[in-house]
């Protein structure tokens, strides 16, 4: 079996055991704050990080771990793992769906492979793909059956389109967002707020929803869903072409994202 899809086996496995830990959420909830008073760390978070870095040093010893509760282990392998341990932490933290564990694995910068468990979608939604290798959806944790080989939707114009976002911890950022958001909203179909970038980016994968957009990201939650969408034909980049990252991310067919960046630019201005 290939690099990329040796990880892209590891990565499933990763979140199946990350989800096993967090499905048996303790009847106590306790957290701290971190940039705002909205942006939560719960001690589950740190169990799941920690769970993944004894898992790492046991079946993928000298690999190097970033993590977003704090791990930054360097690679002595060349492959280093980036894991959101709870993305959506605030759906986490008031029993939502959607919250979901996020995993990648990169070589040199490049992602090769990834994975996103969100345990309470679908009956359990687990989202993977490695590099050239497509993107695959399994739906029903215990099911047998096949992936779902994943595809972007294609041909939606903007008006039809419905979009994924999400909004920053920072207050001065909401402003900024709220604006954009009521400029937006009468030239889409709707909005989606899902409350977790990496599920966001699965389900542009899925054909679920059309196109997401969100800036301030960090690695962890972009990773693993920027290579799904990729694989599953979607674009993603910031919001003048480039490379994805924390100024922002926009992914969608290649039909419709150029119609989002526009409208992006053009609400920008106002
Ligand atoms: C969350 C993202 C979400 C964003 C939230 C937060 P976290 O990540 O998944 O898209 O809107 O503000 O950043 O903090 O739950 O890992």
């Amino acid at each position: 079996m290939e690099l990329a899809a040796q990880l892209e086996s590891v990565a499933i496995d990763i979140v199946r055991t990350a989800g096993k830990l967090l499905t048996n959420r303790p009847e106590t909830l306790t957290f701290t704050t971190k940039s705002s008073a909205v942006d939560v760390v719960t001690q589950m978070d740190k169990a799941s990080e920690d769970l993944v870095a004894s898992y790492l040093a046991t079946h993928r010893p000298g690999d190097g771990l970033l993590g977003e509760e704090g791990a930054d282990v360097t690679s002595a392998t060349g492959i280093t793992w980036i894991v959101d341990p709870i993305d959506g932490t605030v759906n986490y933290l008031y029993d939502l769906p959607g919250w979901n564990i996020s995993i990648a694995a990169a070589r040199e910068g490049e992602v090769l492979a990834g994975a996103v468990y969100a345990p309470f979608l679908f009956g359990g939604a687990l989202w993977s793909a490695s590099r050239g290798g497509g993107a695959w959806l399994r739906r029903g944790i215990d099911s047998s059956d096949a992936p779902l080989a994943l595809h972007a939707n294609a041909d939606v114009p903007l008006h039809l389109a419905l979009l994924a976002t999400g909004f920053s911890y920072s207050t001065q950022t909401r402003i900024k967002q709220g604006a954009r958001i009521a400029q937006l909203i009468p030239q889409v179909r709707d909005i989606r707020r899902m409350g977790a970038a990496a599920v966001d980016l699965c389900l542009v994968a899925s054909g679920m929803v059309d196109g997401y957009f969100e800036e301030e990201l960090a690695p962890w939650d972009l990773a693993a869903g920027e290579l799904i969408a990729t694989e599953a034909g979607a674009l993603v980049t910031n919001a003048t072409g480039g490379k994805a990252g924390r100024d922002m991310v926009v992914a969608a067919h290649p039909s419709l994202h150029g119609e989002i960046l526009a409208a992006l630019a053009r609400v920008a201005g106002k």
